[in-house]
């Protein structure tokens, strides 16, 4: 079965390729389809967002009469401070406007939190996942990893967030983990395994009946 990944983020598509490409998935990106997203992420909830990502894909792709045997998906994720009340959450892209870089993104949620106590600097990256079957069927996974908003900016691998969320147990923020440590223990890796797991169990129910 191909999955046709409806995201426009490079960060995200290079893990979702690592996490499944292991598992044996091909996955293609609507950017190798050359097919744009344009609908507005106007959900309450990741996963509302998510499905109305995949949503608008499998509805491109059906107007094409393809997918018969493709599964389109979609994550919808953000990093949760507890302290700001769980922003920037589902407006993580958008924080400070979407073509904002990182730098400046990260530099001013530091600066917000620069006088905040170890206790109260708890946040989490939560993952929604949606997968559309070819019959139109929404099916969702989710996943989450707790940290702690860093004191500084380090690391240079992972993307968006990953330099100022800090995993104490490893002493390391995410951007310094390595990819492939990142993709074992990361809310996405959570979430896409669960998915595999609804999938896989769903094509034995079919086979049996
Ligand atoms: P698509 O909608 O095209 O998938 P996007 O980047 O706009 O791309 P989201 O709306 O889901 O995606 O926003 C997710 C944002 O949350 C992302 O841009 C990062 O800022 C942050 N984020 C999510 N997962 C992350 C991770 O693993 N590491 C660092 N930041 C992450």
């Amino acid at each position: 079965m191909k999955i046709v990944f409806a995201t426009q983020n490079p960060g995200k598509i290079r893990e979702i390729s690592e996490i499944l490409g292991k598992d044996g998935f091909e996955v293609v990106s609507i950017g190798d389809l050359d097919i744009r997203a344009c609908a507005e992420e106007n959900g309450e909830t990741f996963s509302e967002n998510a499905e109305i990502k995949a949503r608008e894909i499998y509805d491109k792709l059906r107007s094409q009469g393809s997918v018969d045997d493709i599964i389109v998906m979609a994550d919808d994720s953000g990093f949760c401070i507890d302290e700001l009340s769980g922003a920037p959450g589902v407006h993580s892209a958008r924080f400070m406007g979407h073509d904002t870089s990182y730098d400046i993104k990260n530099a001013a949620i530091l600066e917000k939190m620069k006088d905040v106590p170890e206790e109260r600097r708890g946040a989490e990256f939560v993952c929604s996942i949606c997968a559309i079957l070819p019959d139109g069927k929404a099916v969702f996974a989710e996943g989450s990893l707790r940290g702690r908003v860093a004191h500084e900016i380090r690391g240079k691998e992972g993307f968006g967030y990953d330099p100022i969320f800090y995993l104490p147990q490893y002493g390391k923020t995410t951007a310094e983990l390595g990819n492939d440590f990142k993709n074992s223990v990361s809310h996405r890796s959570q979430a896409l395994h669960k998915m595999e797991e609804l999938i896989r169990n769903m094509s034995q129910e079919m086979d049996r009946s």
